[in-house]
């Protein structure tokens, strides 16, 4: 069963609409559990006042029956409030950095107007909320996801995950940034989001992905597409402004040895999986999860968007210009921490599906147990 997910909707449209397929029958969702998920992405510091205006809240229109997956497609419709989209004007002067330029020229317009209401981040409450079935789904596999963010404008707000992600999800949802890093680190930040406000410019940063309970053996070395690997690079790149991705150590592997980096292969009990000396693979190796956490993380760019505006082209005559000012928000990365968990749980969750197939919730915990029955046997033959 191959997991499908389709959004729709414009940023200042009616409604964003998400169609979610290849959900186990049986598998919880809860509008509750839902909703809050996309509370989360709409706190954090350094959005614009559009945050207030859209309060999201999630519709179930198919696929789920007294809050138990039914296995048919799942549809999904989070409302607007701004839905101005027909009365806005047009944009004749493209952002640099933003989707405006290649998309007007590509589509033969002089107006990126219907460019930049569909490339908008806005679309990412739709793949919150989607997320947030997947993750849900997950949890009862015994897979828990998290995102935080570990860098805002350079400043390090990184903390440790530990082994309790549903602690760690709590002073997530509690910190300004979605950052697990000392109230220090975070007020040193939060300064610089003012003072970049202040100054009507951007500010960018990078989040990190942590999945524990992952089976061994999702994606597969066979082939690029059949990689984990590629499918959560893939799905963290699809996010908007993100520019990087890295699993791991990632770039920073590329300056050590190899006798620095690997992870060791420690002999345990018999029929026990070996233990690892360390996690430096992001629990990803030769395109596979091995049983390690997954550790991800993506590198968002400042918005394009900024006050202080850019020098730009008016579309309609050559002229010199500056881009168009379509929003305020100084920064968007504490948004991109709860969106990234949210694509990697779907990214998860439809590897579980190739891997374990099953119609209902029991069948892919059945093939799971079964799964982890056979390693162990091959360990103790
Ligand atoms: C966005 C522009 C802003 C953001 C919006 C994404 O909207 P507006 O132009 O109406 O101020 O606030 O994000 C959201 C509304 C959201 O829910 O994430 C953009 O161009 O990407």
């Amino acid at each position: 069963m191959e997991l499908q997910l389709e959004t729709a909707g414009e940023s200042h449209g009616p409604e964003l609409t998400a169609i979610l397929a290849g959900i186990p029958a049986g598998a919880p969702v809860t509008a509750a559990y839902l909703n809050a998920r996309l509370a989360a992405r709409q706190g954090g510091a350094g959005a614009s006042p559009r945050q207030r205006t859209e309060q999201d809240e999630v519709e179930i229109t198919a696929g789920v029956r007294d809050g138990r997956a039914t296995g048919n497609p799942i549809a999904l419709k989070i409302r607007n409030r701004d839905t101005t989209y027909a009365h806005l004007p047009p944009v004749h002067a493209p952002r640099p950095g933003h989707a405006d330029l290649a998309g007007a020229l590509n589509r033969g317009l002089s107006d990126a107007r219907d460019v930049l209401e569909r490339a908008s981040a806005r679309e990412t409450a739709a793949r919150v909320a989607a997320g947030a079935i997947a993750a849900e789904c997950l949890e009862a596999l015994g897979v828990h996801v998290l995102g935080h963010t570990v860098a805002l404008g350079g400043v390090d707000v990184g903390g440790a995950v530990d082994d309790d992600l549903e602690a760690c999800r709590a002073r997530r949802d509690a910190s300004a940034l979605h950052a697990l890093g000392s109230a220090e680190a975070v007020d040193v930040a939060l300064d610089l989001v003012a003072q970049a406000k202040r100054e009507g410019d951007t500010l960018g940063g990078i989040v990190e992905v942590v999945a524990t309970g992952v089976p061994v053996g999702l994606g597969g070395h066979e082939r690029p597409e059949t990689k984990l690997s590629t499918g959560l690079a893939a799905a963290l790149m699809g996010v908007q402004a993100v520019k990087g991705v890295e699993i791991g150590r990632g770039f920073a592997s590329a300056a050590l040895r190899g006798t620095e980096l690997h992870d060791t292969i420690v002999p345990t009990a018999l029929g026990e999986l070996p233990a690892r000396g360390g996690n430096e693979a992001g629990g990803i190796e030769g395109g596979m999860s091995n049983g390690q956490p997954i550790v991800v993380r993506a590198a968002m760019k400042p918005l394009a968007t900024v006050r202080a505006a850019l020098p730009s082209v008016d579309l309609r005559t050559g002229e010199a210009v500056p881009a168009r000012v379509e929003r305020s928000d100084v920064t968007a990365v504490p948004r991109l921490a709860i969106v990234a968990e949210a694509v990697v749980a779907l990214e998860l969750l439809r590897h579980v599906r190739r891997r374990f197939g099953g119609a209902h919730l029991e069948d892919v915990r059945a093939a799971i147990a079964a799964h982890r029955a056979r390693m162990r046997a091959t360990l103790a033959p």
